[in-house]
């Protein structure tokens, strides 16, 4: 663990204090706290007027209740929240997670990324996050209606195309939003296409979002690679999960001539050695929706492809890690072992997936590191193009948009790579990510006066 200049220190003791039992918010803070050393030494200004402190503070912090009815008519609760962190460069932005894990900690760690990641893409967009602890696993398509629905029916009041714009993330796809989409219209009376991001192309979605991320991260992590004459061509690639990230990300980094053999859920992980069939994990996860155990099933096990319940990802060999999961899925015991295995780089699709010990780990090895806030903004960043297109009422070609979306990655993979090494720390993107996503934040705030 770094050690943090005093000032921080008694910040990060203060945000503690203060959101006790939130392990992975203290997390996210300490991480950008650490970068922040340099920053502070050499512009004291912005340890000034409690903007640091400040800036760990939500906006807004909305927790509500959520009452559905169940296929059996049995009335059920869960809770939903909505976390308004950052406003200083636009209207709140930011998705929403349906997962049993979900509580105010971890809305509130990744509203607190988001507002950095949503610096660093240059678009005119402030950090929100918001989620329900519902479990949408084995539930029928007419319950995630019915409780998409009651969520709205609550949320409505706090969102808005100039106020606060979700979008999607774990649980949450194309089918959610539109329900949610549907229930916002009704309730106000207005096709505000701009007030969602991630909506269906028929009704104001734009083309390349469901493939932004997971093609983002992977133009990041080759931008990467490129700075020391490397490629993903002839590559091995392992990535985890196998939802929207981990779909997309498979997607381009076989386009680039990598080879992805290994993905995952969280019941277990499939090898397939000849390269990963993404038309099988469509079938199986966008389709069926069922287990990534039905791939071995499915090809037969045996000629390389061959399922493991459990364990963990990490143990298969690869060149470049690309985790597009959940937060901490990645350890330092497994940092180890793809250092043993010879990683290269390890480009995060997902928020947060490597602990602060795997971090520290990769970074001693010399192994080319992209944290989340920067290499999986392709996703966030094509939302905005999303509200830009709605605010014009046009509908942008694949290829406009996946183009915008490439200078931008190439934008922020530049601006933290500069950032870094302004800072004294060439080749850490994690300085990088975090100096320049802070500088913008605090310069717009200092301008905006106490607030
Ligand atoms: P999906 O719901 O589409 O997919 C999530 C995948 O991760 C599934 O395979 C899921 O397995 C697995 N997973 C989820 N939770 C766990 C867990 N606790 N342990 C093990 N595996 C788990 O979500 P996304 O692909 O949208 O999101 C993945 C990550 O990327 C998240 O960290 C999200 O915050 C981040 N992200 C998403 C963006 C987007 O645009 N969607 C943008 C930027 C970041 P199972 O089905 O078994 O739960
Ligand atoms: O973590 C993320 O950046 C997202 N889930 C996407 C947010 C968005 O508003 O598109």
């Amino acid at each position: 663990m770094v050690q943090l200049h005093e000032t921080l220190e008694t910040i990060l003791a203060e945000v503690m204090r203060r959101n006790a039992g939130e392990p992975e918010f203290h997390q996210a803070v300490r991480e950008v706290l650490e970068s922040l050393n340099t920053v502070i030494a050499k512009r004291p200004e912005y340890a000034e007027e409690a903007l640091i402190e400040r800036i760990c503070e939500p906006e807004r912090q909305i927790i509500f209740r959520v009452p559905w009815i169940d296929d059996s008519n049995q009335v059920r609760i869960n809770r939903g929240f909505r976390v308004q962190f950052n406003s200083a460069l636009g209207p709140y932005k930011g998705g929403i997670r349906f997962h049993p894990s979900v509580n105010v900690g971890i809305i509130k760690f990744l509203g607190f990324e988001q507002t950095f990641k949503n610096a660093l893409t240059g678009m005119p967009i402030g950090g929100g996050k918001g989620g329900s602890d519902f479990d949408p696993k084995g539930r029928s398509d007419r319950e995630i209606m019915r409780f998409c629905q009651s969520f709205v029916t609550e949320l409505h009041r706090h969102i808005g195309e100039y106020t606060d714009v979700p979008a999607g993330d774990i649980g949450v796809g194309g089918r959610e939003i539109g329900y949610m989409f549907g229930q916002y219209k009704r309730l106000t009376n207005r096709f505000e296409a701009g007030v969602l991001t991630g909506k269906g192309l028929l009704y104001g979605g734009s083309r390349a979002r469901p493939e932004a991320t997971g093609y983002g991260n992977t133009y990041f992590t080759r931008a990467m690679l490129g700075t020391k004459g490397l490629d993903f061509d002839g590559r091995t690639v392992v990535v985890s999960g196998s939802g929207n990230v981990a779909t997309y990300t498979i997607d381009k980094v076989t386009q680039y001539g990598g080879k992805v053999i290994a993905c995952s859920d969280s019941n277990g992980y499939v090898v397939d050695e000849n390269g990963i069939d993404l038309g099988l994990v469509k079938e199986i996860k966008q389709a069926r929706r069922q287990r990534i155990a039905e791939y071995a099933r499915l090809k037969g096990e045996g000629k390389g492809v061959y399922y493991v319940a459990g364990g963990s990802i990490w143990d298969v060999p690869c060149d470049v890690a690309m985790p597009s999961a959940t937060q901490n899925e990645l350890t330092g015991k497994d940092a180890r072992k793809l250092v043993a295995n010879g990683v290269i780089a390890v480009g995060e699709g997902a928020n947060m997936p490597c602990t602060p010990e795997a971090i520290s780990v990769f970074q001693h090895a010399g192994v080319l590191y992209a944290p989340g806030k920067a290499a999986n903004a392709g996703g966030v960043a094509t939302s905005a193009l999303e509200m830009q297109q709605n605010a014009s009422r046009d509908s942008w070609s694949f290829e406009q948009t996946e183009a915008r979306l490439a200078a931008i990655m190439r934008g922020i993979h530049d601006l933290c790579a500069e950032t870094a090494e302004e800072y004294g720390a060439p080749g850490n993107y994690v300085m990088g990510a975090n100096i320049a996503g802070f500088v913008r934040v605090a310069e717009a705030m200092r301008q905006q006066g106490v607030i």
